[in-house]
């Protein structure tokens, strides 16, 4: 308390948190106890216990389901613009309980409070985009080649959706699916992650109250569990035509072909390695803090982090030298801590991950600029760190989710774009350049082969309405914007004969 603000307790009550006691672990219309273990969350700001939860089982899952399931055949028969106002209210909703949830995400996540606050205007920003979604939801009229025919097409809902979503954005990857699939008439079951249940319970009891005054409870269904008891007896179930999953390529890697195997879909939004190009023509103020804010931000632990800078070789030295000494003034820190730029990383783990990572780079002959060591203080905090490798740099190819940051010298546009795209991952990358000719060559057909192509931008912080996620092993799901509602829906052709005749496509005569 000492160093911000915030009363966490007076917080995490007014959001419906019991302090220090046991919470809810399932929600499914209403909120109950899961019968299956306590879990504890822990802030990894100073490591205190901010409460627990009771867990649920196989058999609270099973009761989940069923009553998505109950509540679907009128849901889906809703006027979409219908659903669209009870979306309009769980943003209104949102609004109201920005401040509250803000800090929150930030206490349990540890992002800074900006970056808490940030994530849950995502959410009000994804709550507008599907209310104006709900009038649209366009299917296409085809001119038949019958006289007196109509073909159109039209998108029926999926049924049920479940959403596994990650600690690092705890509360608007649910937004990112839960309303798009809501205006599309699904329902939608939530696996949260088990380093941050209390955000995903102060979700639902943000929305709870909409819900039940506009008399939809049974829509949104929350379950608390470990992989045994709920991951997995959501993959592997028939029932879920859809599973939207976001994580590491590895956790990606077992829910894509688990998922698969029964012929269901899922929508897959997984590990990135961006990176952001510099060249001797940019503007390097704005390149500058683009980096910084792209590889410090949220401690490193975006799937849009920016992991690796090349950098034009006649500017390289000067530019890193300005980043390494503009990583001297980043504040580390309590994520409420005002003038923090970088909180903690999530949990002991991934300290462990960020030591080995900055053990691999000096063994592997990475030079470390700045940063490499793990903070002597209560929580989870690192320095943000700066290591100088060649554009061959093995490590470098993969994804460390804390925040390291590899520099590499390049000798031109063509070399930054070989380099950038000889990863396994492909979700976000930028590049600054003053030259319309290399923002072009950037952006065309043999340019980035990234989900995301930003010029004079970072790599990271997106905004809602464009479609958001990557290629390859970043697992092809788009999410949050333009037609991603699609995936949400089933497409259905349709042909209508209002003539007096059933004469057949391609000519074919069959007469009886
Ligand atoms: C993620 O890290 O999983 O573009 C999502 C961004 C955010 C979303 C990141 N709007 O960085």
């Amino acid at each position: 308390m000492a160093e911000h603000d915030v009363d966490v307790k007076a917080m995490l009550t007014r959001l419906g948190i019991d302090p220090g006691g046991e919470n809810p672990g399932v929600y499914d219309g209403a909120f109950a106890a899961g019968t299956g273990g306590a879990l504890a969350s822990h802030s990894p700001a100073d490591g205190a216990l901010l409460a627990t939860v009771a867990q649920a089982t196989r058999a609270d899952y099973e009761r989940c389901v069923e009553t998505g399931l109950a509540a679907f055949p009128r849901w889906r028969m809703a006027p979409a613009p219908a659903r669209g106002e009870v979306v309009r209210l769980m943003g209104e909703a949102l609004r109201a309980h920005k401040d509250d949830l803000g800090a929150l995400v930030s206490l349990e996540m540890g992002k800074v409070l900006s970056e808490g606050l940030g994530e849950v205007q995502e959410m009000i920003d994804i709550a507008d985009f599907a209310v104006g979604l709900s009038r649209q939801l366009y299917g296409k009229t085809m001119h038949s080649e019958r006289p007196r025919h109509r073909m159109y097409e039209q998108w029926h809902p999926l049924g049920t959706v479940g959403i596994i979503s990650a600690f690092n954005f705890p509360v608007a990857v649910w937004a990112w699916n839960a309303f798009i699939a809501f205006v599309c008439g699904d329902v939608c079951l939530w696996k949260p992650s088990e380093k941050t249940p209390l955000t995903a319970i102060a979700v639902c009891k943000v929305i709870d109250g909409v819900l039940e005054r506009s008399g939809w409870r049974g829509i949104s269904n929350l379950v608390i569990g470990d992989v045994v008891q709920v991951g997995e007896p959501l993959l592997d179930d028939r029932r879920v035509p859809l599973v939207s999953a976001t994580g590491s390529c590895r956790m990606g890697k077992i829910v894509g072909p688990r998922v698969a195997a029964r012929l269901g879909r899922s929508l897959l939004e997984l590990g990135g390695n961006n990176a952001l190009i510099v060249m001797d023509d940019a503007d390097q103020d704005m390149a500058l803090v683009a980096t910084a804010f792209g590889a410090v931000g949220t401690a490193g632990q975006r799937c849009t982090t920016t992991r690796r800078l090349m950098v034009q070789r006649g500017i390289a030295a000067a530019f890193t030298e300005r980043l390494v000494a503009s990583y001297g003034s980043i504040k580390i820190g309590h994520p409420l801590e005002s003038g923090v730029l970088c909180g903690p990383v999530i949990d002991d783990d991934a300290v462990r991950m960020y030591e080995r990572a900055v053990a691999r780079i000096r063994e592997e002959g990475g030079e470390i600029l700045c940063g490499g060591s793990v903070l002597d203080r209560a929580g989870c905090y690192v320095e943000p760190t700066i290591a100088r490798v060649p554009t061959d740099f093995a490590l470098a190819r993969e994804e460390t989710f804390a925040p390291i940051l590899y520099v590499m010298e390049i000798a031109d546009i063509d070399e930054a774009i070989r380099v950038q795209n000889d990863v396994p991952q492909g979700l976000s990358s930028a590049v600054f350049t003053n030259s319309m000719k290399t923002a072009e060559r950037f952006l065309s057909h043999a340019g980035s082969d990234c989900g995301i192509a930003n010029v004079n931008i970072g790599t990271s912080g997106a905004e809602i309405g464009g479609a958001f996620g990557g290629e390859k092993e970043t697992g092809g799901g788009r999410e949050a914007g333009s037609d991603a509602w699609k995936a949400y829906m089933r497409r259905q052709t349709c042909t209508l004969n209002w003539g007096d005749d059933l004469p057949l496509a391609q000519g074919v005569e069959f007469e009886i």
